[in-house]
């Protein structure tokens, strides 16, 4: 794993989560804090240095930033920090926070995210109080945040925090990471669209956001590109000014502490306990009282073993656990019912004086007594029907450090993702949790061994100190690309520059884009006509100099303009090329076209949905243009959709490619762009003065693929390839004047 380096240790680190890093606890005599054991906060500690691992941030104290149910009142002249962290509560008032906390956090975007929509309750008050819980959060980092701190906001109870942060520090480092699953795109756009357009946009305030799995990562990326119609490349969101970058980063847990817990004396007590009281096989599963983790249905699968496999009978104990949680709450005051009854019925059925099929828990359990019961048990069951990741089966396996016991484990916990060696289950399916637990108790000592094996190697290897390390290496590394990034745009020095080179030079090519460069872009595509001053000009250069016209228009219409000029022209994104003098047009490549009659169709079908959007059928590629649509939002929706399903509709072998332009997606063949054609014709001389002008993502392909010598310069002011910016179209006339002038 890399390290960060030596600059990257400047400032502080800041987190903001919903929770402080310690209770606080009043007491006669002022104040008690108890700092919290999860792994987040034992995770953060080793970033400042925890005598283990090497600190990548300042050594200051941890600053966090959290809510306290303790009033202002009560915490006035208490000091809240302990030897690593430094605590600035955030006072939400009692009706704000029921509406955001319970409102909005875990009555709308819990259920949504874990795929409950029915469970959803959308209220305009709840968001009203997300976003000012919110902006207290903001308020309390603004008194204490300084230049080069490190912030790093935690979850969905704080979505809307990066983006306020970006717009007033846009110099401090954000981290976002969101510890449940998000959702896929259908359940994403049940939000109402201010709601959805507030979190997606708050969300991308951060420079890194990260998720737990792949899929999150997609679905998020796809919500990005749905609501605000930013596409992205690969990991990358370019936005015009900065880049933000999406990955997961699976979380994981403290291997060295559950793995050493094996052998601590109060753990080993613990785990003889409940080997002498259950003499059967022991099967245990601990959550929290959610609908996302899959109780009912677990006992209906245990329920299923019982009544396949009566040789089971009396020799398997299933202990299950399930930590009070939310309980106030009507919903799951019910599940809890459910479960009491489900479990009552099962016992009755099955048990008797001597043995009762399961054990139910309704309480929390200590450190030692939990990893005890790892350590006891011979299966470790666990089926949410939806979870982030799940620390649970992590700290199962990382406990075994005998090695024995078998791992049954939901395919829909993000964990699934990374432990394949376990016996992966559908949490709906009780046939399939009942034949699991069968070869779970079957399953030989050597296969349990080399399974778990594997599994804790993997976990050892990233633990949750690599998770934040890689995190933080990910914040500090884009820092680098942006560097590389970073628009020049050109200046009265650079602008000289290139007049000099361009002067002193004997043979040169120079590459036009045509919309949005030689032309400004207007409403309606056919009406994006050169001005007469800037073809006088191009016809100036061309009388000395190699020109060539290079865009993504039919040959027809360049034809038309540019004739009368002795220059190159080259249509539909480098296919088409018509030389110098030349009346005829030379097709790049062996074009087969029959691949235009899959994809027409769909397109068609988009146009008629979306009026004023049409479909060109060009020689070499199918557009589907936009910039003509009635309603320009709409269409820019239906936009995403179609690049979506074309993205994955298209098979790899068809070598397509699918272009998101400027109001206009484009399919053609892969093996042909301006790049390659632009490419191919500078190889044709030996010229001292390459440049190559563009505003479009097409034109990307050409300053990648034209020697480093070229100048390539970007119009507008979207993060690019090339070398250097001007800002706009209209500047564009004045910088070829310049070039030319003596
Ligand atoms: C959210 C996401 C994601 C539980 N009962 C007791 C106890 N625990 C500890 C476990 C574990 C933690 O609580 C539970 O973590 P999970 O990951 O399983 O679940 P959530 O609380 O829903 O967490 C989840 C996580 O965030 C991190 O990103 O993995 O998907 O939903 O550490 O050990 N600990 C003790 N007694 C208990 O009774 N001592």
């Amino acid at each position: 794993m890399k390290e960060l380096n030596d600059d990257s240790k400047s400032g502080r680190l800041v987190i903001v989560a919903y929770r402080l890093p310690f209770k606080i606890v009043k007491e006669e005599k002022g104040i008690s804090l108890f700092q919290n054991s999860g792994g987040l906060v034992s995770a953060v500690l080793s970033l400042v240095g925890d005598g283990a691992h090497d600190p990548v941030v300042s050594g200051d104290k941890i600053q966090w930033i959290g809510y306290s149910d303790n009033s202002k009142e009560e915490l006035a002249g208490q000091s809240l920090e302990n030897e690593s962290f430094k605590a600035h509560p955030v006072f939400i008032p009692e009706d704000v926070n029921e509406n955001y906390y319970e409102g909005f956090c875990n009555d709308l975007i819990w259920p949504l995210c874990h795929y409950f929509p029915s469970h959803a309750r959308f209220d305009d008050a709840y968001f009203q109080a997300y976003e000012e819980a919110n902006q207290l959060f903001f308020q309390k980092l603004e008194e204490i945040i300084q230049p080069g701190d490190i912030v790093w906001v935690q979850d969905y109870q704080l979505m809307l925090l990066p983006q306020m942060i970006r717009a007033k520090y846009p110099d401090n480092k954000v981290g976002f990471f969101f510890h449940i699953p998000f959702p896929s795109y259908e359940l994403f756009r049940m939000l109402p669209v201010k709601w959805r357009k507030a979190i997606v946009e708050g969300i991308i305030g951060a420079d890194v956001v990260g998720f737990h799995t792949n899929d999150y990562v997609e679905y998020f990326l796809k919500a990005v590109r749905m609501v605000l119609g930013h596409g992205n490349k690969l990991h990358y969101i370019n936005l015009s000014n900065r880049i933000v970058k999406i990955d997961s980063f699976p979380i994981s847990i403290d291997f060295k502490k559950f793995n050493s817990a094996f052998d601590d004396p109060e753990v080993s007590k613990e785990r003889l306990v409940a080997r002498k009281m259950l003499k059967e096989k022991i099967i245990f599963s601990v959550d929290r009282l959610d609908y996302s983790k899959g109780i009912l249905h677990r006992l209906y699968g245990f329920e299923k073993f019982l009544e396949q496999f009566p040789e089971w009978h009396e020799r398997v104990a299933f202990v299950m656990v399930v930590v009070p949680s939310r309980d106030t709450i009507e919903m799951y005051q019910h599940m809890k019912s459910e479960i009491d009854q489900t479990v009552g019925r099962i016992n009755a059925h099955y048990g008797n004086i001597n043995w009762q099929p399961i054990i139910y828990q309704y309480r929390s359990m200590s450190y030692q007594e939990l990893v005890g019961m790892y350590t006891a048990s011979d299966i470790a069951l666990i089926t949410p029907v939806r979870d982030g990741m799940n620390l649970v089966c992590k700290e199962y396996v990382a406990s075994r450090k005998d090695c024995q016991g078998v791992l049954i484990l939901s395919e829909m916990a993000g964990a699934a993702a990374e432990l394949g060696e376990a016996l992966i289950i559908n949490p709906l399916d009780k046939q399939n949790i009942a034949d699991s637990i069968k070869l779970a108790l079957d399953m030989p000592v050597e296969e349990q061994e080399k399974r778990m094996k594997v599994m804790r190697s993997r976990i050892r290897e990233y633990d949750v100190f690599a998770w934040t390390n890689d995190f933080f290496t990910q914040i500090t590394m884009l820092e680098q690309e942006h560097e590389k990034l970073r628009q020049v745009f050109l200046t009265e020095k650079g602008i000289n520059k290139i007049k000099n080179a361009y002067q002193e030079s004997k043979n040169r090519i120079l590459f036009f884009d045509y919309d949005g460069t030689l032309a400004p872009i207007v409403a309606d595509p056919a009406k994006a006509i050169v001005t007469k001053e800037v073809k006088a000009l191009i016809s100036k250069f061309a009388v000395s100099d190699t020109v060539v016209i290079i865009s993504g228009r039919d040959r027809h219409f360049l034809s038309e303009l540019f004739l009368d000029l002795p220059v190159h022209i080259i249509a539909e994104h480098g296919a088409l090329i018509k030389a110098k003098g030349s009346t005829e047009w030379i097709l790049n490549e062996d074009y087969e076209e029959n691949w235009k009659e899959t994809i027409k169709p769909i397109m068609e079908v988009y146009a008629k949905r979306c009026p004023g959007a049409v479909v060109e059928e060009k020689e070499t590629s199918l557009a589907w243009h936009y910039r003509t649509a009635d309603d320009r939002e709409y269409a820019t929706r239906r936009a995403q959709e179609l690049v979506w399903q074309l993205k994955n509709y298209i098979q790899p072998e068809l070598n397509l490619q699918i272009i998101d332009g400027n109001k206009v997606v484009e399919v053609k063949k892969t093996a042909f762009n301006k790049g390659t054609a632009a490419k191919a014709l500078v190889e044709t001389g030996d010229f001292d003065f390459i440049m190559a002008m563009g505003d479009d993502k097409t034109d990307e392909d050409m300053f990648i693929e034209l020697p480093d010598t070229a100048y390539t310069i970007k119009v507008g002011d979207v993060l690019s390839a090339a070398k250097s910016h001007l800002r706009s179209q209209e500047e564009v006339f004045m910088f070829l004047s310049k070039i030319m002038s003596k």
